[in-house]
């Protein structure tokens, strides 16, 4: 079956989700292109393929020939466009976060029980990039013995020019090692302490964080928005026996001027484009079969992170260590 997706957000994620779904995986077909700049939408389309150009989201979503929906538009509407998805019985690939305040997202985790089926499958696609699977798998197979310590930094050139506050270095950022530490380690966090190095005035600076997990192990984060040399994501996760570092993916290795060096992407899409190809993959097959992989992130993941990503925000307002409190995971995404 040839499954018809909505893309609602025609920006850099939403353009990349479409190169995916028209160029490297079949039986999928791109139905509606949506933004609120259809000439945006309109170059994209022509590019790829696309059925058709509109600019209502609500609009796009509820038409009979769509089948599944893509959500890449601004955070702040995530949720209430995944609520009209859920609603019209459509599933529905989120990108992160699902939103930035955690009510919504508990107001998408009730819609998805009241029609008793899940829905979602949230964009926190490193849960797919090779070199994290390898980094739980070392875990879940005994080899590095316990979970002591995780490190990560994540560093982008840059910020949009426009509409990336602060804050979204936490809630937009930070929200993708919040969940792939939560996934490899498979556990919650109970604390979260933010610091705020010195930065460059006018621009969105540096965040490092330190949380404990239930479990007693310690998870450090530098984001840098405005690294400038490039994207840049590592990660170490330390065991009783020894510790696993992520590989990036390097293609070559450059020899010029009496230097050595291999280079850095500009942004994610490169860095993480097979774990972008395997998540879009698995969600059409969450369309298909109804059932969610062990690898996919839902809402449930969606409302932890956010929950994380609220305490940070405020521990980094306050300068206090702040607990992060869940709710009890509702026996629905047990
Ligand atoms: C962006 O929205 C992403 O999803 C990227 O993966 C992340 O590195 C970046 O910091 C976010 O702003």
């Amino acid at each position: 079956m040839t499954i018809r997706i909505a893309i609602i957000g025609a920006g850099i994620m939403g353009a990349d989700h479409a190169r995916i779904f028209a160029t490297e995986l079949p039986s999928v077909r791109l139905q509606v292109l949506c933004d609120a700049a259809t000439d945006r939408a309109k170059a994209l389309a022509d590019q790829l393929g696309a059925q058709d150009v509109v600019s209502n989201p609500e609009a796009a979503i509820l038409r009979d020939d769509v089948d599944a929906v893509v959500i890449a538009s601004p955070d702040h509407t995530h949720a209430a466009l995944t609520l009209t998805a859920i609603n019209a019985g459509k599933p529905v690939l989120c990108e992160k976060p699902l939103s930035p305040n955690m009510d919504e997202c508990i107001q998408v985790m009730k819609a998805e029980e009241a029609l008793g089926r899940q829905m979602v499958q949230l964009g926190f696609m490193r849960r797919f990039d090779p070199s994290y699977s390898d980094m739980k798998l070392a875990l879940t197979d005994g080899t590095l013995g316990q979970a002591l310590m995780m490190h990560n930094f994540h560093r982008n050139v840059d910020t949009p020019p426009t509409g990336f506050e602060a804050s979204m270095a936490i809630t937009s950022s930070a929200c993708h090692e919040f969940d792939v530490a939560r996934f490899v380690l498979g556990t919650e966090f109970k604390s979260i302490t933010a610091f705020a190095p010195a930065g460059v005035a006018g621009k969105v600076g540096p965040v490092f964080m330190v949380l404990e997990t239930v479990d007693d192990q310690i998870v450090n984060i530098e984001v840098n928005n405005n690294a400038t040399y490039g994207y840049d994501v590592r990660g170490e996760l330390v065991g009783e026996k020894g510790s696993v570092f992520l590989n990036t993916p390097v293609t070559s290795k450059y020899n010029l001027g009496f230097k050595g060096y291999e280079s850095y992407p500009a942004d994610w899409r490169k860095r993480f484009s097979e774990a972008y190809r395997l998540q879009n993959k698995d969600f059409l097959q969450f369309v298909r079969s109804g059932k969610t992989s062990a690898a996919a992130a839902d809402a449930w993941d969606g409302y932890c992170s956010t929950a994380v990503a609220e305490a940070g925000v405020a521990a980094l307002a306050s300068g206090q260590k702040t607990a992060v409190s869940l709710i009890e995971k509702p026996a629905f995404y047990k």
